[in-house]
C-alpha cells in the first residue's frame, strides 16, 4: 500500500539491536496505522499477562499513512501495555518525532527489552542507534529535547519521558515541544521501565504516494478551509480553553474531584482570563489551527494551557486562580505527568484529607501544597508515593467508601467532563479502549444540545458513531481530529486524502469497519490480559450514581442504575459482544479476527 514504506522499526534494548522489520501486508490493509498497528502488534507480539513494567512490554511509535501529509496530521500514536490499567493504553501526540521518523524511512518503531544504562533512540534516514542518555537521564522533557537537539539538530523530532516516566509513575506520559503530552495510561512510564529517556528521528526521504500532486493539492487546500472556517479567529484566541466557560454553563465542569458541574470561580480559570495572560501558541507540526496556548504562569514561566489541563488542575481541586493552575500544569509537563490523572489523583487525597481517610494530607484549594505534591508525586515521596499509583490502587490501600470517589474507569482517571447528568459521555468514558478517556467518543456536546436525561438508543447509537470515527478513522490515519471537531471541517475530505496517499478508494464503510475490527481486537487483548471480563469492568463510578449534585442548574440529577445499565447492554448487542461485554465468535470472524476468536473464546 502506498503511503507507507511497509517497513517497521523493531529495537531490543537488551541486546543492543536495531533491525528492519517488513511487516505483513495484512497490517497495513485491514489495520492501516497508528492504534489499528499498534494493537494488531500488541496482540500478535506482546506475550500474554506480560507485566507492563517488564522489559518484555512493547513500546510502539506508529504515525500513520496521511501522518505529515495532510493538514493538522502532525500527530502519532504511542502505545503499549498499560502499567496504570493492565489493559492495551495508547496516546495521541503531536511531534516532529512522527514525521521525521516517516521521512527517516519507518512506518513505526516497536520497542522492546530494557537498556542496561539510560539509553536514547536515535534513527536517521533508515539507520539505528541506541545511545548513552546518561548526561540527560534526570533531566526534565524540555531540558532534555533542548540538549538533545544540540547533538542531532534543531530539526531533529524529539519525545522525552520526564523524572516521573524514570520514576515508573504509573501515569507518566511522553512529552515533545515541550507542551505535547501523549500516552496518558502511563506510556512514559514505560519508557522508563526500559532505560528509554528519548527517542529522534531525522530524515530528508520522500514517504511514496500514489499521487504526489494530489496529495500536495489536498494538503494546501485543506489549511485553506480550516482558516477559512467561521470559528477560526475564536479558536486562535481560545482553543480548547473555551470550553471552561461551556463546561460551566452545561454543569459538567469538574468540580470537588467530580462531586459538582460548577465552580464558584470558574471565570477566573477560563478563557478570557487565559487570553489576558496570553504571550504566544504552540503547534504540532503540520498544523492549520494551532492550540497551544503559551501563558507566563504565576512564577514568570511559560505553560501550555488547554481545557483538560485546566479544569483538572483548577476546579476539580478547587483552585480558582489561573496563575497558580498554570504553575502546576508547567510542572507536570516537566515532569511528564499526566495533567488530568495528576488532577484527579489530588482531588482524590483532597477528599480523603477532608474525610480523614489519610494523616499528611491537603485542602481543597492549596496551591502550594498542590505544587510540592506534584513534585512528590513524580519523585514518589511520602503521599506521593501513594498517588503515583492512581487513584485506583490508592483507594484499595486507604479503604474506607473511597472507591466509590474514585474517578476512574479500568483504573485511568476520567477526563474533565462530569457525568451526573450525562448518561451517553458516562457510557463514553466506561466503554472506550484505554479506560476512562473522552478521545473516542466526546459525545457531551451532542447529548447536552440534544437532551440530558434520557436513557435510549439513539445515545448508544451516537457513541459507537463517535467512537468509530475518532477511535477508528482518526487514530489509524493518524490526524488530528479538531479541524472536524471543532471547526466542521468536513469529514468528505479525508477519503480523499487517503485515496491520493494510499491510492485506495475506500468510503466509510471500510472505516467503520476498520474501527470496528480494532476496537473488538482491543477488547480481545484486554480480555486476554484480564483472564476475562465482566460488566463491573465497564461501569463508571460509584459517585455518579449515589450522589446528586448539589448546585447549579442541574442540582439534584444523578445517574440512574437500571437506565445505564439498558444502554450498555444496548451497547454491547450493536457491538456484536455477549452479555458479559466479550466479543462473539461470529462478530469477530467476520472482522477477519477468526484466529483471535480461538486465542479468547472456547472453541
Ligand atoms: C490527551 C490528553 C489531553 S486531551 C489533554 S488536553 W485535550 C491533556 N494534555 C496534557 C498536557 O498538555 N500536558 C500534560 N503533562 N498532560 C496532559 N494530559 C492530557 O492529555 C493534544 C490535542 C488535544 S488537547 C486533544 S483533546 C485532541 N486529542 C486528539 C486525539 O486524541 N486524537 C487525535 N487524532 N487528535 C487529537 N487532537 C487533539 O490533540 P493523549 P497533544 Mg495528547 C500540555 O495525548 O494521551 O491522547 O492524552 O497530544 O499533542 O498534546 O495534543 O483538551
Ligand atoms: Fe496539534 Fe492543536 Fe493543531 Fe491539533 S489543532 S494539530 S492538537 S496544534
Amino acid at each position: 500500500m502506498k503511503g507507507l514504506w511497509g517497513r517497521a522499526l523493531w529495537v531490543d534494548l537488551s541486546r543492543e539491536e536495531t533491525r528492519a522489520w517488513e511487516y505483513p501486508r495484512d497490517y497495513a490493509v485491514n489495520y492501516v496505522g497508528g492504534r489499528g498497528f499498534a494493537a494488531r502488534v500488541l496482540w500478535d507480539y506482546l506475550p500474554p499477562r506480560t507485566d507492563p513494567l517488564s522489559p518484555d512490554n512493547l513500546l510502539i511509535f506508529a504515525p500513520g499513512p496521511v501522518t505529515g501529509l495532510a493538514v493538522n496530521s502532525g500527530k502519532m500514536v504511542v502505545a503499549a501495555k498499560s502499567p496504570l490499567t493492565g489493559g492495551y493504553g495508547d496516546g495521541n501526540i503531536g511531534s516532529y518525532f512522527g514525521t521525521m521518523l516517516r521521512k527517516a524511512g519507518f512506518d513505526a518503531v516497536i520497542v522492546t527489552g530494557k537498556a542496561r544504562r539510560p539509553s536514547y533512540l536515535y534513527v536517521e534516514n533508515g539507520k539505528a542507534h541506541i545511545l548513552s542518555a546518561e548526561a540527560v537521564w534526570g533531566s526534565t522533557a524540555s531540558e532534555c529535547e533542548r540538549r538533545l537537539k544540540e547533538v542531532h539538530g534543531k530539526n531533529s523530532g524529539v519525545i522525552c519521558t520526564g523524572p516521573a516516566g524514570e520514576k515508573l509513575v504509573r501515569y507518566a506520559v511522553a512529552i515533545s515541544q515541550g507542551g505535547r503530552a501523549g500516552g496518558r495510561p502511563g506510556i512514559g512510564a514505560v519508557m522508563g521501565s526500559k532505560n528509554l529517556k528519548a527517542a529522534i528521528a531525522l530524515g530528508d526521504m520522500e514517504v511514496p504516494v500514489a499521487d504526489a500532486k494530489e496529495t500536495r493539492r489536498l494538503l494546501a487546500e485543506g489549511f485553506k478551509a480550516v482558516k477559512a472556517k467561521e470559528g477560526y479567529s475564536f479558536w486562535e484566541r481560545q482553543g480548547t480553553m473555551a470550553t471552561v466557560e461551556w463546561g460551566q454553563e452545561a454543569s459538567v465542569l469538574p468540580t470537588y474531584n467530580f462531586r459538582e458541574g460548577t465552580f464558584e470561580f470558574y471565570r477566573m480559570i477560563d478563557g478570557y482570563s487565559m487570553e489576558a495572560m496570553k504571550v504566544g501558541l504552540h503547534s504540532c507540526p503540520v498544523c492549520a489551527m494551532p492550540c497551544g496556548n503559551v501563558v507566563r504562569d504565576q512564577e514568570g514561566l511559560l505553560s501550555e494551557l488547554d481545557y483538560e489541563n485546566v479544569a483538572m488542575l483548577g476546579s476539580n481541586i478547587g483552585i480558582g486562580h489561573l496563575g497558580h493552575v498554570s504553575v502546576l500544569n508547567r510542572l507536570a509537563d516537566e515532569l511528564g505527568l499526566d495533567t488530568i490523572s495528576l488532577g484527579s489523583a489530588i482531588g482524590f487525597a483532597m477528599e480523603a484529607t477532608e474525610k480523614k481517610l489519610i494523616k499528611e494530607g491537603i485542602e481543597w484549594g492549596d496551591h502550594k501544597k498542590a505544587k510540592e505534591l506534584v513534585q512528590d508525586i513524580a519523585m514518589r515521596r511520602g503521599l506521593g508515593d501513594l498517588l503515583a499509583e492512581g487513584v485506583k490502587r490508592a483507594s484499595e490501600k486507604i479503604g474506607g467508601n473511597s472507591s466509590e470517589w474514585a474517578m476512574h474507569v479500568k483504573g485511568l482517571e476520567i477526563s474533565a467532563y462530569d457525568c451526573h447528568a450525562a448518561p451517553a459521555m458516562a457510557l463514553a468514558f466506561a466503554t472506550s479502549p484505554i479506560g476512562a478517556h473522552h478521545k473516542d467518543a466526546w459525545v457531551i456536546s451532542w447529548e447536552v444540545r440534544t437532551g440530558r436525561h434520557s436513557y435510549d438508543e439513539a445515545k448508544v447509537d451516537k457513541v459507537i458513531e463517535l467512537q468509530r470515527i475518532r477511535g477508528g478513522m482518526f487514530e489509524t490515519l493518524v490526524a488530528c481530529r479538531f479541524p472536524w471537531v471543532e471547526l466542521g471541517f468536513e469529514l468528505d475530505w479525508y477519503p480523499k486524502i487517503f485515496k491520493a496517499v494510499t491510492g485506495m478508494s475506500v468510503d466509510f464503510d471500510f472505516f467503520n469497519q476498520l474501527a470496528d475490527r480494532v476496537y473488538s481486537l482491543i477488547r480481545a487483548f484486554w480480555i486476554r490480559e484480564m483472564g476475562g471480563w465482566d460488566v463491573s469492568l465497564d461501569m463508571p463510578p460509584a459517585r455518579w450514581f449515589k450522589e446528586p449534585l448539589t448546585k447549579g442548574p442541574l442540582a439534584g440529577s444523578k445517574l440512574d442504575l437500571d437506565g445505564y445499565m439498558s444502554m450498555l447492554m444496548a451497547y454491547y448487542r450493536k457491538r456484536g459482544w455477549d452479555s458479559r461485554g466479550v466479543p462473539k465468535r461470529e462478530t469477530l470472524v467476520k472482522l477477519g479476527l477468526g484466529d483471535v476468536a480461538d486465542a479468547i473464546l472456547p472453541k
